[in-house]
């Protein structure tokens, strides 16, 4: 069975990924990932693809990594084979890939959709991070990225009591960017990855690139940095295109150069 469905082109320039192991509530093993993260690496390189939309089902996203798959390992196992590695890459992918959440984003399920670069959760979707729950912590990044997301302290809260918590939760916090009805919510999410997959390519992924820079470096890089990826745009034809076709009250008509 194949455990990641891909369809490139869901409306043109977006692809949908899902994630396909509903018998398990999504849990997300070795195999899971190392599919996923082929599947990133083909849409890298498809020109087609310049949005990438990950979900689950609309029971889970994903329940997290698969506890059967770890249980019994020891931390000399653990750490030689460290084969959770690879899920690393899917942080390196260049083009915008939002999480669509739908049912259960728990523990690695949670962590993966934060490795997106947003996330868009249906009003029922459930968020936790129930690691400490069955004795270990999170290790995909949550302490991390679910602190610089909601502050500390609801982080601790979260983290400490392992509770699970509901999209509007996690939208109030700052966790998420959108909320959509559970009806109709694939739709709504295609429609908002069309709206990027219609802006030039190459200035959404230096925006992308960017804003990832606010968590990676200290300020003042990172205000450099931006300015550099200002002034690269102004070499790009899209540019030209965007700015005239405002300045000539028209709509622009950008090819990706
Ligand atoms: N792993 C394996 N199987 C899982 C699973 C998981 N995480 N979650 C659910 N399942 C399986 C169940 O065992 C059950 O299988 P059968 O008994 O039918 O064979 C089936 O899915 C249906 O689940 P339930 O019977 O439990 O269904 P319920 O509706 O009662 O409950 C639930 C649904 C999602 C609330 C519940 O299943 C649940 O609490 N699941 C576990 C959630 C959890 O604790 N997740 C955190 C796991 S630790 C790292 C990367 C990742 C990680 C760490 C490091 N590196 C990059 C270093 C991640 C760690 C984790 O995620």
């Amino acid at each position: 069975m194949e455990l990641i469905k891909v369809t490139t082109e869901v409306v043109p320039h977006v692809a949908l990924v899902e994630i396909n192991r509903p018998k398990e509530m999504n849990a997300l093993n070795i195999q899971v990932i190392t599919e996923l993260v082929g599947a990133l690496k083909e849409m890298n390189s498809d020109d087609r693809v310049r949005v990438v939309v990950l979900t689950g089902n609309e029971q889970a996203f994903a329940a997290g990594a698969d506890i059967k798959q770890m249980a019994e390992k020891s931390e000399a196992e653990m750490t030689a084979s460290d084969e959770f590695r690879i899920w690393d890459e899917i942080t390196r992918f260049p083009k915008p890939l939002i999480a669509a959440v739908s049912g259960y984003a728990l523990g690695g399920g949670s962590e993966l959709a934060m490795m997106c670069d947003f996330i868009v959760a249906a009003d029922n979707a459930t968020f936790g991070q129930p690691e400490v729950k069955i004795g270990t912590i999170p290790g995909a990044g949550a302490t991390q990225r679910l602190t610089h997301a909601v502050g500390k302290s609801r982080a601790m809260e979260l983290m400490l009591t392992g509770r699970f918590f509901k999209a509007q939760e996690a939208f109030e916090a700052g966790m998420v960017a959108r909320v959509f009805p559970t009806s109709g919510f694939m739709e709504e999410v295609i429609k908002l990855a069309s709206e990027i997959a219609a802006r030039p390519p190459i200035a959404v992924q230096l925006a992308k690139r960017a804003i990832l820079d606010a968590y990676e470096m200290p300020l003042a890089k990172g205000l450099m940095e931006e300015r550099k990826k200002f002034y690269s745009t102004f070499s790009t034809l899209d540019q030209k295109e965007g700015m005239r076709a405002f300045l000539e009250k028209r709509k622009p008509n950008f090819t990706g150069q």
